[in-house]
């Protein structure tokens, strides 16, 4: 289409002339748009959903027979949130992955520009992820970071395979677009120490010790809570949760995503009217705004990944 004469344009003497003149010129009328880009309250658009650490073990082991760590760069199983059109993300600025590393495996060292956690579900003492060259041991429950452009890989020292879950705010980056990755020139990054302690590290012990101190959160949305890191990185924020068996808690709705990892016990979580069921392993996503709460059937940790330092550091968390 041929751009609009300036004087055809100020001639105009419908909208209708106006809006068709316009088209070309790639501008839009603010004051016509079929859906407004200003509403009251947030529209929530992920969904609740659940995954179930089950299902991911088994096709998990399966993909073990299946593909090797020289053809994968990771072993993973991506939890896609259910919206239509959605092919990869877990909540707006989060995606959450089972990964599996078998025994003798190694899996080859990187860093990019999203942070990345995980959370390990089993693994066998053998079992590591090396962090900018030092070793850090994957114990079941522990927590282990991997900020922005850390370089990271997993080794399998042990006789059994190793699950956790992965957490990273790689939509985030797509939103935003600064995505960088690098392969480590040394493919297998040589480990110089072992860790006996990090900031990268939160050993289930520690967590669990903190945990027994910990006070009940008075406003009864997250049972006793520590935060591990303050926050863990720049994007995410983790908090453990211990619950109580019976014990619901307070609803919760909050402008932050929040990724919930079953660390221990069994129970529901009810997320915008949707009840899902939950063991240990699995994983419940409560997406922006979708008011939620939990009710624990036995005693229960979860672990909760929220983006909660974006959404503060911008001014726009709001919490109901
Ligand atoms: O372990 O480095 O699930 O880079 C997705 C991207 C895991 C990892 C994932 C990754 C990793
Ligand atoms: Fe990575």
């Amino acid at each position: 289409m041929t751009q609009p004469m300036a004087t055809d344009l100020a001639a105009c003497s419908s909208l209708d002339e106006l809006y068709a003149l316009l088209k070309p010129l790639q501008v839009g009328p603010g004051w016509s748009k079929p859906t407004p880009s200003l509403w009251p309250l947030p529209h929530s658009s992920f969904l609740p959903a659940h995954w179930s650490y089950e299902h991911a073990h088994a096709a998990l082991s399966a993909a073990g027979r299946l593909i090797n760590t020289e053809l994968a760069e990771r072993r993973n199983l991506i939890l896609v949130n259910p919206l239509d059109g959605n092919e990869y993300a877990t909540a707006r600025t989060l995606v959450a992955a089972y990964q599996m590393i078998m025994p003798g495996e190694r899996a080859r060292s990187h860093r990019h520009s999203a942070n990345a956690l995980r959370l390990i579900v089993d693994a066998a003492p053998g079992t590591s992820t090396i962090v900018d060259g030092v070793a850090l041991p994957m114990s079941v429950g522990d927590v282990l970071l991997t900020p922005n452009w850390a370089w990271h890989g997993h080794a399998n020292d042990s006789s059994a395979p190793a699950y956790w879950i992965d957490f990273l705010d790689v939509p985030l980056i797509h939103l935003l677009e600064p995505m960088f990755l690098e392969q480590h020139p040394d493919t297998y990054e040589p480990v110089r120490d072992i860790a006996s302690s990090s900031p990268a590290w939160f050993p289930w012990k520690l967590t669990e010790q903190r945990l027994a101190d910990a006070s009940v959160d008075p406003s009864g949305r997250f049972g006793r809570m520590v935060e591990l890191g303050a926050p863990a990185m720049k994007t995410i924020a983790l908090h453990m949760m211990m619950l109580k068996a019976g014990d619901a808690t307070a609803g919760y709705q909050t402008t932050a995503n929040n990724i919930y990892a079953v660390v221990s016990g069994e129970g529901r979580s009810i997320v915008d009217g949707t009840t899902f069921r939950w063991a240990r392993g699995d994983v419940v996503v409560a997406p922006a705004w979708r008011a939620h709460h939990h009710e624990p059937d036995t005693d229960a940790v979860l672990l909760r990944v929220s983006d909660e330092p974006v959404l503060r550091g911008l001014d726009l968390l709001r919490q109901g």
